[in-house]
This record gives C-alpha cells, structure tokens and sequence, in this order.
C-alpha cells in the first residue's frame, strides 16, 4: 500500500515486507519491461532502491499474483497522484511553458501546458 505512489528520482525507496509472510518484489520498466531489481523479503525485512530514471514502473509479488502496484519516478517536485475522479493540483508552479505527462491504467498521456497566471485549469485531451 498504496497501489500507486510517485517517488523522486535518486531518492531511496525503502520496501518493507511488513507481513508474517514471505514475499517476492520485482519492479520492471514499464515499456522496455525491464528488470529493476527482483528479490525475495523475509518477514519484516526490507530492501531499498534507488530509481535512477524517470518513468513509470510495474511492481509486482510473483508469489502472489494479487498484490500489484504502480511506481512513477519523478525527476522534480512537480508530480502527484490523482484522486480517484483524476482530478489533481500542484501548488507554486512558476509561469511557463510544460510538458504534462500523466499514467493511468497502463497508458501514458502527454499534453503542453502553459502556466501563466495564478491558476490554471488543465483538461487532459485522450
Ligand atoms: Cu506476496
């Protein structure tokens, strides 16, 4: 938990198998499909990695084939999850031109965004 979470990118994420069961967690690219890491956590151990390239990323127990997550690395403090409408806000972002980019049930979505005033209001275009 949660089943979706954003981390920044040379920061480490820290996994915690808090259960009194043993799990597995692999991460992969999403895209390339790539393998991050794939390790097995006894009972209350942990493990950390450190992404080093944005994006967004398949986190899975293939021992229990239920438990799924998303990651999406970010290089910067502009990124956040969504609520369960997709409605979203970021807080003091300085005037200019953006590159939006948002992932949602396996696809990814990019749209310019120009913030030029004190608000302004974004609707994604599929
Ligand atoms: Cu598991």
């Amino acid at each position: 938990m949660p089943d979706t979470l954003y981390v920044r990118v040379g920061q480490p994420v820290e996994f915690r198998n808090t259960d009194n069961l043993g799990h597995n967690v692999n991460v992969h690219r999403r895209g390339s499909g790539a393998t991050m890491f794939d390790v097995e956590t006894d009972p209350q151990e942990t493990y950390v990695h450190t992404f080093d390239r944005v994006g967004p990323y398949d986190v899975a127990c293939s021992e229990h084939p239920g438990m799924q997550a998303t990651l999406v690395a970010a290089d910067g403090p502009l990124a956040t999850i969504s609520d369960n409408r997709g409605r979203f806000e970021l807080s003091g972002v300085p005037p200019g031109l953006y590159r939006l980019v948002v992932t949602f049930e396996g696809r990814t979505l990019e749209q310019a965004v120009t913030v030029s005033g004190p608000r302004t209001e974004v609707r994604l275009a599929p």
